[in-house]
């Protein structure tokens, strides 16, 4: 089968077809080259034509009325027919937004479109997919357009998704820069759609100038913790501050809630240059927040573009998503810090807001009492904000470079093991080319002893591996070896003496102390997963976490690695992750499929998974996940232990002075480096 065609787009020029009549500037950004710049943009790249091409359909009168009123649409149903002035007149009674006698058709089929994705996704002809639509839908509500939207195409495709195909849980991620009230308002009470939306306010500043857009809206009744709202309270945020939002509050509440469904407000107002957000996050962070939604719901994930609108960054990030979404190596997420106050400040709130609805936010101990985090905080700094005037501000030419190329290497998944060993489809019986250098045979000589003769080709084997890897000839690998930790400690020696990789993350599953073979140079970075206390031997790049239950405890691996894990990851940056697994470590498969699945974002995917040859029976699921198969859903996630949480916190708060990712709260202490 053609991993390519997997992947829905869903576009028709049609809804380009209709435009601005008369002068409005809060209106005029909203522009058909949005649809077809990005569309161009996919055909140039090749991306489009590897997609599976799905028609658009126009939205019925019943599935429009799933959210809209009877009388909103009927009304709607008359622009058409209007003059120039009736049309303005109409426009009037809503908020920012503008209608054209095509409007209403386009509307249309941006709903049907949005519907038609759904069912591709949800019938199984592809696993994924993105819809470019216009108008764009998550401001419009019950009986009122807004903000550009005339219908709202991702609530009713949730309202569609649970009627037509019985989706028990769905998660809305609304990523636009804007609060998209309408779906607040749409599932405020229903339990069985997440809603989770970030988006600039400036203490409701911004518009839609909301009190409900704060974080503590929740949701209403059965839906309470249901809603969750992540304003921001400055402009300028950046990678960091997203992915850090993804990585600890998200995330974690989505493992828990476990949705059968993903849909996302793709509004890509919240990347560098537009001119609503006034952001700094690069078009390649959303590759990253693509990718870390594609584990979720067996990997059902439906992107639909909300907002845009600076024609660069647009067509940029539309680009990065409908790339990742294929299955395309993720670019390195280069520089990341820790995220700035404001945004922590916002994340804190959330967080604290949020600890009584989930319980993976019980590990939010850093959180102070009650009453300091529910007020709605208003720092000091944000009165006095240093705006440049606004002539400064449009004379200045945002500048970023373009997104890194992301290639995708001629070998995915390389399998080295024992003689007659089968390798799952897909993947390749990796046998070097080359004898291995004499010198390299020596040292590893060195390193193993004298009886280990085939432990030694077998390392020569995996060394000549990884520096394939690096040269991005292959991209990811699995080995099958006698003795994992043995063969881990002399490639970590090998590396850290050669000029291999300029930085490798391992990330060790077992009880085994192995902490010895780490330098500090920061060259390589050990995450230990284990039911050892080996707090005390902690330092920078020695990371050991103690699970009580061992790597059987599902929530508690899935906790780790979101919030520890892969903030630590991601700030490391490696170039190639070394997954090891000992054969007792008890990890149960599925989330051993999640890790590796999540643990690919790193290091352009290279990742090289250790198993001992005993492990037969792990082969196909975890060269499955290596070969970008979405892993398996958990089901919803039960509290873990708060021995394990108290442990697990406090690790966090030790280790945030030299990894600023693991923030989640403005630090008390600044640490010294602090500039
Ligand atoms: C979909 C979207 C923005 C409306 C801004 C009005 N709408 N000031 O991004
Ligand atoms: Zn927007």
């Amino acid at each position: 089968m053609n991993p390519d065609t997997r992947t829905a787009l869903i576009y028709d020029e049609e809804m380009t077809k209709y435009k601005l009549l008369w002068v409005d500037p809060a209106c005029k950004i909203e522009v058909p080259e949005r649809l077809t710049v990005s569309y161009e943009a996919l055909m140039k790249t090749g991306l489009a034509d590897r997609c599976v091409s799905v028609p658009v359909r126009e939205a019925t009168d019943e599935d429009i009325l799933l959210v809209h009123s009877k009388e909103y649409l009927e009304a709607v149903k008359q622009t058409p027919y209007m003059t120039l002035e009736d049309l303005q007149v109409f426009t009037l009674q809503y908020g920012d937004v503008y209608f054209h006698p095509n409007i209403y058709h386009c509307a249309k089929l941006a709903a049907g479109a949005t519907l038609q994705l759904v069912d591709s996704v949800m019938t199984g002809k592809v696993r994924n997919g993105m819809a470019l639509v216009r108008p764009p839908g998550h401001h419009s509500m019950h009986s009122a357009a807004n903000g550009f939207c005339v219908f709202n195409n991702v609530s009713i495709a949730a309202k569609y998704a649970k009627q037509k195909y019985s989706v028990k849980r769905i998660l809305i991620m609304d990523w636009d820069v804007h609060h998209g009230q309408g779906v607040q308002y749409c599932f405020e009470d229903d339990p069985s759609v997440l809603y989770f939306s970030w988006h600039r306010y400036e203490h409701q500043k911004f518009w839609p100038h909301l009190r409900e857009s704060d974080y503590d809206t929740v949701g209403k009744a059965e839906g309470a913790g249901f809603n969750i709202n992540v304003p921001w309270n400055k402009v300028g945020l950046d990678n960091s501050d997203y992915l850090s939002v993804f990585l600890h509050m998200l995330l974690p509440v989505a493992y828990e809630f476990c949705p059968e469904l993903v849909l996302v407000c793709a509004g890509f107002d919240t990347a560098i240059g537009d001119p609503e957000g006034e952001m700094c996050a690069t078009p390649d962070v959303f590759a990253h927040l693509t990718h870390l939604l594609m584990n979720l719901a067996d990997g059902k994930v439906c992107a639909v573009l909300e907002g845009g609108y600076n024609l660069k960054s647009l067509p940029q990030s539309v680009c990065e998503t409908v790339q990742t979404l294929l299955g395309d190596p993720l670019p390195r997420p280069a520089n990341l810090k820790g995220p700035c106050k404001s945004a922590l400040e916002s994340l804190h709130c959330v967080r604290a807001t949020h600890r009584k609805y989930w319980s993976c936010l019980k590990l939010a101990d850093d959180l102070p009492s009650e009453e300091l985090s529910t007020k709605r905080v208003k720092s000091a700094e944000d009165d006095n904000p240093i705006e440049k005037n606004e002539m400064e501000k449009e004379a200045e030419e945002l500048v970023w470079p373009d997104p890194p190329k992301r290639t995708s290497p001629n070998v995915r998944t390389a399998v080295v093991g024992p003689e007659g060993i089968t390798c799952p489809e897909g993947s390749q019986l990796f046998c070097p080319s080359e004898d291995p250098d004499p010198n390299l045979i020596k040292k590893l000589q060195e390193c193993l002893g004298k009886d280990a003769e085939d432990a030694l080709t077998t390392l020569s084997t995996l060394i000549t591996l990884m520096d394939q890897m690096e040269k991005n000839k292959i991209r990811s690998g699995l080995a099958l070896v006698r003795n994992v930790s043995m063969t881990m400690n002399c490639i970590v020696q090998h590396c850290a003496a050669s000029s291999f990789c300029n930085r490798m993350l391992i990330v060790f599953l077992g009880d085994m102390v192995v902490k010895n073979c780490i330098t500090e140079d920061g060259k390589m970075m050990l995450v230990q997963f284990s039911t050892k206390s080996l707090e005390a031997e902690m330092t920078k790049y020695y990371i050991p976490v103690c699970l009580k239950k061992g790597c059987s405890d599902v929530s508690g691996l899935i906790h780790a690695t979101l919030s520890l894990l892969l903030p630590l990851g991601y700030e490391f940056d490696p170039g190639l992750v070394l997954l090891v697994r000992t054969p007792d470590c008890g990890v149960n498969e599925n989330t051993w499929q999640q890790l590796t699945g999540l643990l690919q974002g790193l290091g352009q995917g290279h990742t090289l998974v250790l198993m001992q040859e005993s492990d037969q029976s792990s082969v196909a699921p975890t060269v499955s996940s290596l070969l970008g198969a979405p892993a398996p859903a958990l089901g919803p996630l039960s509290a873990f232990g708060s021995d394990d949480i108290e442990a697990l916190q406090r690790l966090k708060l030790k280790l945030q002075c030299d990894w600023k990712l693991l923030q989640t709260t403005v630090p008390e202490n600044k640490c010294d480096d602090d500039g």
